[in-house]
């Protein structure tokens, strides 16, 4: 993958729902200004979730998703298609509910699709297409208290406007995800501290890194960047204190060491675990791991399949903490993937990868439906600093969560 281009765990998924033959491959087409979905008068043209990876201003770079029709229910493959196309809600940021403007008799299927984004918390626009084939420009203009957006994905009347909208639902949610934006004021100084040892990537910063400069620079504040060693030269330096110290966890201790206390300091793993995730659930999660009991079954989960190291952090270095911090053993199972096993009434705690490869809206899902099951959750970050007992220290910029933490 190039440095430039933008991982797809954070781009924007835009995912299109409706009937057979209401027009999503055409509206993807309309929207991109691009024949990149398959469009027939056929009806079941689309079987599979389609993803396609682009830059769509103003939007940004985006994953637009065409699903198949959800009104297909004729036979067992059929059903599994639905299925599937339900499933892109959980991967879905926004979703666009399409349907025939000429053809709204029954509004079953739509309201089910509605029913599913309300249930996840979902933001979805409703959009009427074909009106071109329609002559009442007033015909429908809501749906209960939802308001209809009318396109043509033939003559594009109507798809700048619908663009805009989905630009304006993303910025209210992007608003309440910013990694630190919502700590700091303009000019405050942020200072970074990252150990450049063996582990880290040859002549780059790694991502958490890269996005954290860009929220502090998009927040009128400034960064400076320093190595552990460096970081009590850099204090003594400057004649302002800063706002806010954030450091790679595996070097916390000295970092608190050297930094005074009515200085803030947090990790990348406790600010990435808040942007990615549920950091209130995840510290609560944390907490559960004293209440374990030896022979206890632990569930590692991990979003994506990846080469295992010998020092490999799900299958050796989290066991291994886990049993210094508690003098417990436990019995760990694995799992990757999108889902989670079957069977999950012997699981005591899970313990979730970072979630690099995911994008907030499906660790969000993942936590609710652990959370759902009465099963405590924590990831590799904040476990980390739990084990190492940084977490007094860590969660100060939090206070809220902090209180979470000192409960009982
Ligand atoms: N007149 C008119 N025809 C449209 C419009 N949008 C789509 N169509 C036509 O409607 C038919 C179905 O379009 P598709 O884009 O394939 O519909 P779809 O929802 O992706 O269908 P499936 O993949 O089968 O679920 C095609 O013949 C399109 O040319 C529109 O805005 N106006
Ligand atoms: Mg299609």
């Amino acid at each position: 993958m190039s440095m430039n281009k933008t991982p797809r765990s954070n781009r924007t998924h835009i995912g299109i729902f409706g009937k057979r033959n209401v027009g999503k491959s055409s509206f993807i087409n309309a929207l991109t200004n691009q024949n990149i979905s398959l469009v027939s008068d056929f009806k079941g043209t689309t079987t599979d979730p389609v993803f396609k990876s682009m830059e769509l201003l103003p939007l940004g770079p985006v994953v637009l998703i065409d699903t198949a029709g959800i009104d297909d229910l004729g036979s067992e493959l059929a059903e599994m298609r639905v299925q599937r196309t339900y499933d892109v809600i959980n991967k879905t940021d926004i979703g666009i509910i399409l349907f025939d403007i000429n053809d709204i008799n029954e509004f079953k299927y739509e309201y089910e699709l509605i029913k599913e984004f309300k249930k996840r918390r979902k933001p979805y626009l409703l959009v009427a297409n074909k009106i071109d084939l329609h002559n009442d420009e007033d015909y429908f203009k809501t749906y209960k208290t939802d308001k209809v957006y009318k396109v043509s994905s033939v003559s594009k009347k109507g798809i700048e406007e619908v663009k805009d909208v989905i630009g304006n639902a993303l910025q209210v949610e992007e608003e309440k995800f910013r990694v630190v934006g919502d700590l700091i004021k303009p000019l405050d100084i942020v200072i970074l501290v990252t150990p450049i040892d063996k582990a880290a990537p040859k002549g780059r910063l790694i991502l958490p890194q890269q996005q954290t400069i860009r929220d502090v620079l998009e927040s009128d504040a400034i960064s400076i960047v320093c190595k552990e060693h460096e970081l009590r030269d850099v204090l003594s330096k400057l004649n302002t204190k800063p706002k806010l110290v954030i450091t790679d966890s595996q070097v916390f201790l000295k970092v608190a060491a050297d930094t005074p206390k009515d200085i803030m300091l947090t990790s990348f793993s406790i600010l990435f675990a808040r942007n990615k995730g549920d950091l209130e659930e995840l510290v609560r999660g944390a907490k559960a791991i004293d209440s374990l009991k030896n022979g206890d079954t632990i569930l590692v989960s991990e979003g994506c399949t990846h080469h295992r190291q010998s020092d490999d952090i799900g299958t050796v270095k989290i066991p291994r903490w886990l049993r210094q911090h508690t003098g417990k053993d436990f019995n760990f199972k694995y799992s990757s993937g999108y889902t989670f096993p079957k069977d999950m009434s012997e699981v005591k705690l899970v313990i979730h990868c970072g979630a690099c490869m995911l994008t907030k809206t499906e660790m969000m899902h993942r936590i609710s439906e652990v959370v759902k099951m009465d099963i405590p959750i924590v990831n590799y970050g904040v476990l980390i600093s739990y084990v190492q007992g940084i977490f007094e220290r860590a969660l100060e910029p939090f206070p809220l969560i902090k209180m979470i933490y000192e409960e009982d």
